[in-house]
């Protein structure tokens, strides 16, 4: 349907203000030099790899609250963001935003849910990002853009990429939590959230946690984002992330969820952010990513 434009927008997205450390801002290079387009090609996969020009300068932009780190710079880029990924998605590809700091969302899902009104949302990570400026124990916007996608927080974030909420709670789950504030905790209760823990994955398994998180967000849904925060992945297997939290993803269990995604076919756009190499052990991070990618976009075992 896409005529003879490539199928994957892979758009970068190298931000990291929304974080408190420095350094995911290099994620996106990290993982084309990791061997993205090489994978794709193998698949057999069409794409482009977007100049990171569409974002605009905001080093000095300093636009700043206690409880809403660098908001101005945010708001800025993730407009950019939001244009770019409804544009790509408009035009029949799909976009695969490669992060940057978990803010970079705030854009991602805008720009899917422009033309996708009933869009699903995956959130696999270790952290819900479910806090508001009235909530948040850090000031970090990357701990709030799902918050934000949802409708809740400050409309200096809320509004980006047009005023309304982006997603609805009963079509957004979340996958590996296991470090959740407490305001979140109560934003999972109040708004029914469905939010598949650490302790479901370990009590039922991989494989029926994602075949319920896929029924819940393919249902009545025209379309579904996948969110990918590097850090759901256990840090032994991917240390290049800034907000590391012990007992995570096994490595098997993430590449399955990938798979099964990729077998259900319902994804229409990903976001694959946290990859931070600063922090990582030579470039295994950002491989991991460039694996996962290729499990969720078709690669097979046989
Ligand atoms: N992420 N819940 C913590 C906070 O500061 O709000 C951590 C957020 C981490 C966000 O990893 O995308
Ligand atoms: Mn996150
Ligand atoms: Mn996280
Ligand atoms: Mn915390």
């Amino acid at each position: 349907s896409a005529g003879q434009l490539p199928h994957i927008a892979i758009i970068p997205a190298p931000f990291d203000w929304g974080a408190s450390r420095r350094g995911a801002s290099h994620g996106p290079q990290a993982i084309l030099l990791s061997g993205l387009e090489r994978k794709l090609q193998n698949l057999g996969l069409s794409y482009v790899v977007e100049s990171p020009d569409y974002l605009p300068d905001v080093s000095l932009d300093h636009r700043s609250e206690q409880h809403l780190r660098y908001w101005g710079k945010i708001a800025a880029v993730n407009e950019a963001i939001a244009q770019k990924t409804a544009q790509a998605a408009a035009a029949g590809q799909f976009p695969l935003l490669l992060g940057g700091d978990h803010s970079i969302a705030i854009g991602s899902v805008a720009g899917a849910a422009r033309g996708r009104r009933r869009l699903g949302v995956l959130w696999i990570d270790a952290h819900g990002d479910l806090n508001t400026p009235g909530t948040t124990p850090s000031g970090n916007i990357h701990g709030m853009s799902l918050a934000c996608s949802l409708g809740h927080g400050d409309s200096r974030l809320t509004s980006i990429g047009g005023s309304y909420p982006k997603v609805q709670a009963d079509r957004t789950v979340i996958v590996g939590a296991r470090e959740l504030d407490e305001g979140e905790r109560q934003l999972i209760r109040s708004e029914g959230i469905h939010c598949f823990t650490m302790h479901d994955i370990d009590r039922r398994g991989m494989a029926a946690v994602m075949d319920e998180a896929i029924a819940i967000v393919s249902d009545g849904t025209d379309g579904v984002h996948l969110s990918f925060d590097i850090d759901s992945v256990d840090p032994g297997e991917a240390p290049g992330t800034g907000t590391k939290v012990r007992g995570g993803l096994m490595y098997r269990e993430t590449h399955l969820a990938m798979e099964m995604l990729a077998e259900s076919g319902i994804v229409t756009s990903a976001d694959v952010v946290e990859v931070n190499p600063q922090l990582d052990n030579g470039h295994r991070t950002a491989r991991l990513a460039v694996e996962l990618i290729a499990s969720l976009l078709g690669e097979r075992i046989l």
